[in-house]
């Protein structure tokens, strides 16, 4: 019942189920994936398509051209797609003091090189999202960096990049991922708000939208929930990166819904019912204590959650007691304009209210909230 298919759209990167698990403080304890391996196996597990930055495609085969030959025969064989493409700004040392935002303006002017080439493999390879991370864009002291030069340069390479795709002909769209800090002490665009605010800034701004990962809103101790309904308010969820966190602390990647597995229900509930059509997207990385099998495993974990919590969010919905409790907590209420069609300002002057006694109205939160736990814990 909880089988993955290619119409759930589940996708991965090529660099999460690839990680070899080499962290801050110890080595890999597994062996490079050959990403033609991946792409066969994520096919096997039901996946719809897989992501890429341009250095992944280089895990097993140095040469650029091969190695991109090999991944599209693994696609061809498969039919699986490539719906996102990103590019690696930050392995390489010449991006320690960022990309489009380095101090060093020639490093600033290769990071647009080596987007604008890995651009136009992913218009080949079919990618309508363009994923920009901005993990070195930031810094350790607030000496280091002019901060209003920094976003004055990273809108200078959006509208840079979304020109050139425009140009191009290209079927692209940009998503800015925010993350507050890791790798550097503080990160530009560090929350869904302050890119949704820094997109009103670009020349396109139409073009650009964005990719919220669940574990980075919850490192900077916000409610993803909440920014992902605000993006979707916006019409700013382009795509989305799922995966589980343990509150404000290093970036985990755990699997889906073994971090905060409430929020991820109310996650699953917002996007499976709010029109979200995009990629369900897994950016979460193995546990560095799982062996090569356990891999798969885990890749197979992300889906079957996802695809539980859909399952739980339906029947919650369903519920004619979940109906009768919303009902009672007047949730549906807010929908509804506070002035009514053709009511002025006067009118609502005019209003006989009395505080004291709407005070006394109880909202009912409580059994709401534990028919949703109760239904999570599936003794509903
Ligand atoms: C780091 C990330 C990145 C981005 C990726 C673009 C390496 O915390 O989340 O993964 O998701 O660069 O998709
Ligand atoms: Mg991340
Ligand atoms: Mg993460
Ligand atoms: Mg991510």
């Amino acid at each position: 019942a909880y089988t993955p298919t290619p119409q759930d759209r589940f996708t991965f990167g090529l660099w999460t189920v690839g990680w070899s698990a080499r962290d801050p403080f110890g080595d890999a304890t597994r062996a490079a994936l050959d990403p033609v391996e991946t792409v066969h196996r994520l096919a096997e597990l039901g996946a719809y398509g897989v992501t890429f930055h341009d250095d992944d495609l280089l895990a097993v085969e140095p040469d650029r051209d091969k190695a991109v030959e090999r991944f599209k025969g693994a696609l061809a064989e498969t039919g699986l797609k490539v719906p996102m493409a990103t590019t690696n700004l930050f392995t390489h040392p010449v991006f320690k003091d960022g990309a489009f935002t380095s101090n060093d303006r020639d490093v600033r002017r290769h990071a647009l090189r080596k987007v604008m080439r890995n651009l136009d493999l992913a218009a080949e390879l079919g990618a309508t999202t363009y994923v920009c991370w901005g993990g070195r864009e930031g810094a350790e002291s607030d000496a280091a960096k002019d901060v209003k030069a920094a976003l004055a340069r990273y809108k200078e390479a959006l509208d840079l990049l979304t020109s050139y795709v425009i140009d191009k002909g290209y079927d692209i769209r940009f998503a800015l991922e925010p993350k507050p800090n890791e790798p550097r002490g503080d990160i530009l665009l560090p929350t869904i708000g302050h890119a949704l605010a820094f997109i009103n800034e670009l020349e396109h701004p139409e073009r650009v939208g964005l990719n919220p990962e669940v574990g980075h809103e919850q490192m900077a101790g916000l409610n993803f929930v909440h920014g992902i309904a605000q993006a979707l308010w916006h019409g700013k969820l382009f795509h989305i990166d799922l995966n589980g966190q343990h509150g404000p602390k290093y970036d985990q990647d755990l699997i889906f819904g073994h971090g905060d597995v409430k929020s991820a229900f109310f996650l699953v509930d917002l996007l499976e019912n709010e029109g979200y059509d995009g990629p369900r997207h897994f950016d979460y990385k193995p546990l560095r204590t799982d062996d090569a099998a356990d891999v798969w495993e885990s890749a197979a974990a992300n889906m079957r959650t996802y695809l539980i919590l859909k399952e739980k969010a339906k029947a919650f919905r369903a519920d004619p007691e979940v109906a009768e409790a919303l009902a009672a907590s007047r949730v549906g209420e807010l929908a509804q304009p506070t002035l009514a069609p053709g009511e002025t300002l006067e009118d609502l002057a005019r209003d006989d209210f009395d505080p004291d006694a709407a005070a006394e109205r109880g909202f009912h939160f409580t059994r709401l909230s534990q028919l949703a736990l109760e239904h999570l814990l599936g003794v509903r």
